[in-house]
């Protein structure tokens, strides 16, 4: 189940009590194998997030296909005990608090080939500040603001 990874929403119990049937197995069981089954299938690519926290510094640590937000400003200078958040191209981060970096960033890489926006609210909401493609040692008065971003 990795593709679920911070995505359930709720829970409930799986219904009846569990009846075995012919295989051994019971019927309970089976119902959430098929639900499961069902959520990997309906899950499309671009939700699989991917978006991860990393400790590193300069703009060589981030990776093609990624924006890289910078805990400071100048790509983390050469602090390697700073973080570095990755977002990778598709995947929109809603919310930079899940993994720790709420109100951080100062410098930015942008490898995706677009433009990625930053918001200063979760969930892609309130003042945004673009990223164009390339290398941005501050961002400016958007400096420890960022809290969602997404590729334009
Ligand atoms: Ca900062």
């Amino acid at each position: 189940m990795r593709d679920f990874n911070d995505k359930a929403e709720s829970v409930a119990p799986p219904g009846p009590l569990p009846v075995s049937n012919r295989d051994g197995r019971n019927d309970a069981f089976e119902f959430l194998c098929r639900i499961f089954e069902l959520l990997e299938m309906s899950l499309p690519e671009s939700t699989s997030s991917g978006v991860r926290l990393v400790k590193g510094s300069g703009a060589n640590a981030a990776p093609e296909g990624a924006l890289s937000l910078y805990e400071n400003t100048d790509f983390n200078g050469r602090n390697d005990d700073k973080s570095i958040l990755i977002i990778p191209d598709g995947a929109s981060a809603n919310d930079f608090n899940l993994h720790g970096f709420k109100d951080l960033a100062s410098s930015a890489v942008n490898r995706t080939g677009r433009t990625q926006r930053l918001y200063n609210q979760e969930n892609l909401s309130g003042t945004h500040f673009d990223v164009a493609v390339g290398e941005l040692e501050r961002l400016e008065d958007f400096n420890d603001r960022a809290r969602s971003a997404v590729g334009l």
